[in-house]
């Protein structure tokens, strides 16, 4: 719960003038395509605020991957800008990945904050060593190239900048974990029910994949206002219950027909992330293609500011520094 309903953080109280209260939680998207994702961003002068961002593709794995916005093949409808806030002091891609609370009929209830992403190679996926395309070889130009998203801030503390990259590397992935900027979903207005939390990359396509049946992950949440009420009273004063019911990596839809009593809490890991898929992914055989990203989960329910499953404890979310 937060006092002030507009900070794109906040932090957590338990009492006072409470505006809002919010679910925090854990994404993450990785790359199981066939290339690098790769992004170049530039601007024509440092007068312009937002970069123009286009689309790299390695031709064919350990063929030539383009260096710089020149070289890069397709125009996208996407931009970057830098985000000076004290937490970010970077570059961020814009509209990358969306988070919604929707009904379980799939009807949007509560959508993210737009948010911008600093994407980079933060981890290697637990099946990296099952997909083709995952970087083996460092001295291969996408071996090259991954030593340079791993190490990727995305021009922090750099507003000058007029060209940035950004990526992700085949078998690694991109977490932004449940304390970042935006990290949430305001519950403030949400009746009581069962919902699911959608996280959903590349919603708009303008990024091309080899496949784009893979984008979205969900988590069955159910959302309890103190008292048995149904709806959220009009002055807070505690925060509802958020019990995690089900995980569903992969798939956009969650609710699980039978609902799980509270207290039935998944394992989580300290990232919150469920890494496991449960379906097969699906992927294309484009070769050459950049076919990036599913997104892994958006974690299981851990967050800071509801009360939630009580495994997690409550309002805790801090202000640790954020990617
Ligand atoms: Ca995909
Ligand atoms: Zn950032």
């Amino acid at each position: 719960m937060v006092t002030d309903a507009a900070a794109p953080n906040g932090d957590c109280v338990t009492s006072g003038a409470i505006r809002a209260a919010r679910l925090r939680f854990t994404t993450a998207e990785d790359n199981v395509g066939e290339g690098p994702l790769l992004l170049y961003g530039r601007r024509p002068n440092q007068s312009s605020t937002d970069m123009e961002v286009r689309q790299a593709f390695q031709t064919g794995r350990g063929g030539p991957i383009p260096g710089s916005y020149d070289e890069a093949e397709r125009a996208t409808a996407t931009s970057m800008y830098y985000e000076p806030a004290r937490m970010h002091r970077h570059w961020h891609l814009m509209g990358f990945a969306r988070m919604q609370l929707r009904t379980p009929g799939g009807e949007t209830v509560v959508a993210d904050r737009k948010n911008g992403f600093c994407l980079g190679d933060r981890y290697r996926t637990a099946d990296a060593d099952t997909l083709p395309g995952a970087v083996r070889d460092t001295a291969s130009p996408e071996g090259q190239l991954a030593q340079r998203l791993e190490k990727s801030r995305c021009g922090y503390r750099d507003p000058r900048a007029t060209e940035m990259f950004e990526g992700i590397s085949v078998g690694s992935g991109d977490d932004y974990r449940f304390n970042v900027d935006f990290q949430w979903l305001d519950l403030t207005n949400v009746p009581s029910g069962t919902y699911d939390v959608v996280n959903t990359v590349n919603s708009d396509r303008t990024l091309v994949e080899s496949s784009y049946d893979n984008n979205s992950s969900s988590i069955s949440i159910s959302v309890q206002w103190p008292n048995g009420a149904a709806a959220p009273p009009s002055v807070i004063t505690e925060a509802p219950a958020v019990t995690l019911l089900r995980s569903c990596s992969g798939r956009e839809r969650c609710t699980a027909a039978t609902k799980v009593g509270a207290g039935s809490v998944a394992r989580q890991d300290d990232r919150g992330l469920d890494q496991v898929p449960d379906a097969p992914l699906t992927r294309s055989a484009v070769r050459g293609r950049s076919g990036p990203i599913r997104t892994p989960g958006p974690a299981t329910g851990r967050n800071g500011c509801s009360s939630v499953t009580s495994a997690l404890g409550c309002c805790c979310c801090g202000n640790a520094n954020a990617p």
